[in-house]
């Protein structure tokens, strides 16, 4: 490889220990299907699928196909006042793989920007009702939402929040986590135990008014934070407070949606139906980055009044639809279904779940959790060293074994393929029960 420390030093990498990765980078300069080629040469298999993004594996040939296409023949047009062909196209594939009701698509780039786009979404909403009140917005701890302001501000992980506590938008409160060791840990999917904390919600909306809320913000599935599926009947309990009180349920599902919990939208997979529901990632299967909020017809409609000249929503971004992103989520949403991506993925459940709760022996491991193709593996901390544990096992993994996990502090998370081989879920837990027990 012929990069220079002047470009290694250059580069502030995103949450990353920067002087530590400097030592040793990992650097990758090549992905084809379940595959990262290294820059020392190696075949690496990606057991995180991209950062849960590449479902259909890497370079999918008909996306690549669609991208390289695109970009020769449009690379970009405006996307105020004017649009391209593609973004119009993807908006109809979008609302025809989402839920009954949701017609109309808002693209962003990237799930942090669809966070904070479906907060302004849902306070705009309720102005346009005359319901300007409304304008509490709740998240939950633990929950993650992204990076920008008010995805930090409704999201609850604590060290993405701490420097800039001073600074968070007002007006956000946060319902408790549903983790629960004590009652829940090993559970196979949705845990038993938890459905009474989304009566927390009730609690709120009696201390600030039910009238007072605009919207409930929650990951169907908590990804980022370590895998915790929702307990059974608590998505249904908060649905049901949302609804008694006229506040809006955004569910994030720029994790869960396109197939990663065996549907197209985890709403699907649950039987709950939020208002909003964010996206990112699989959308263009990571291919070009992109994401889309999606919204029920009442919230599109709400908003399509006053005089038709004027803007309805002051809100967009430069590439906003970009054609070149588009083009990657057309394909992509082909891919899904012309390969039965999604069938794949919830045939591919049992298996995973199995493998990964092989795991629940071993001494360092203090709970399992899973929920359609995600799954964690949480260590228990070494003594005076919380997380070290944890990026060990990624480092040896990476340069012993020729593997890729993904570690939270010291929580392996798996995102596997959507069409991976069965054999190769079974070799990955193999290869990380061998390396945990390596581990001091
Ligand atoms: N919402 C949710 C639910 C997410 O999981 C975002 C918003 C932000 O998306 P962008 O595209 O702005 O990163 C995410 C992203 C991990 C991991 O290791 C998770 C995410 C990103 C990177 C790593 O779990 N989630
Ligand atoms: N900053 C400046 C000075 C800009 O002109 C723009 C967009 O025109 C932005 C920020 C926002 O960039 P984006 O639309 O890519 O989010």
């Amino acid at each position: 490889m012929s990069l220079s420390n002047r470009q290694l030093e250059a580069y502030w990498l995103p949450f990353t220990a920067n002087r530590d990765f400097k030592k040793k980078p990992r650097v990758i300069t090549g992905a084809s299907g379940h595959y990262y080629t290294t820059s020392d040469g190696r075949r690496v298999y990606d057991a995180f699928s991209g950062l849960w993004t590449s479902g259909l594996g890497h370079c999918h040939p008909k996306i690549v196909e669609a991208v390289q296409a695109q970009v020769a023949r449009m690379d970009y047009c405006m996307g105020f006042q004017a649009t391209s062909d593609k973004a119009i196209e993807l908006a109809g594939s979008l609302v025809e793989m989402a839920p009954d009701g949701f017609n109309h698509c808002f693209f962003t780039n990237s799930g942090s920007e669809a966070v904070d786009t479906a907060l302004k979404i849902s306070l705009g909403y309720h102005r346009t009702r005359s319901e300007g009140h409304r304008t509490r917005l709740i998240g939950r701890e633990r929950g993650y939402h992204g990076v920008n302001f008010g995805g930090i501000s409704v999201g609850g992980m604590a060290p993405n929040r701490k420097a800039f506590s001073a600074n968070l938008i007002p007006g956000v409160d946060h319902l408790p986590h549903t983790h629960d060791p004590e009652h829940n840990a090993f559970s196979r999917g949705q845990p038993e135990h938890g459905a009474h904390l989304a009566e927390e919600l009730e609690r709120l909306a009696a201390l600030h008014d039910g009238g007072n809320i605009a919207a409930v913000i929650v990951e169907p599935v908590a990804g980022s934070t370590g895998i915790l599926p929702p307990p059974v009947g608590y998505l249904e309990k908060l649905r049901e407070i949302c609804d008694r009180h006229g506040i809006l349920l955004v569910f994030d599902e720029v994790i869960t949606a396109f197939g990663r919990i065996g549907a197209p939208f985890g709403a699907d997979r649950f039987g709950v139906m939020p208002d909003i529901i964010t996206t990112a990632k699989g959308l263009t299967n990571g291919v070009i980055p992109m994401g889309a909020v999606l919204v029920r017809d009442e919230i599109y409609d709400a908003f399509m009044q006053g005089p038709e000249h004027m803007i309805e929503l002051f809100h967009g971004y430069t590439y906003s639809g970009h054609p070149v992103a588009a083009a990657a989520g057309i394909a992509a949403l082909q891919v899904y279904g012309d390969e039965g991506i999604f069938e794949q993925a919830l045939a591919l459940e049992g298996h995973f779940a199995d493998a990964l709760h092989s795991l629940a022996d071993h001494e360092h491991v203090i709970d399992v959790r899973n929920f359609g193709l995600m799954g964690a593996v949480e260590m228990a901390p070494r003594p005076g060293a919380p997380g070290a544990r944890g990026i060990e096992a990624h480092k040896r993994c990476f340069w012993d074994e020729d593997l890729v996990v993904r570690n939270g502090m010291d929580t392996l998370q798996f995102s596997p393929f959507l069409n991976s081989k069965p054999g190769d879920i079974t070799k990955t837990f193999e290869t990380v029960r061998r390396v945990i027990d390596t581990l001091d």
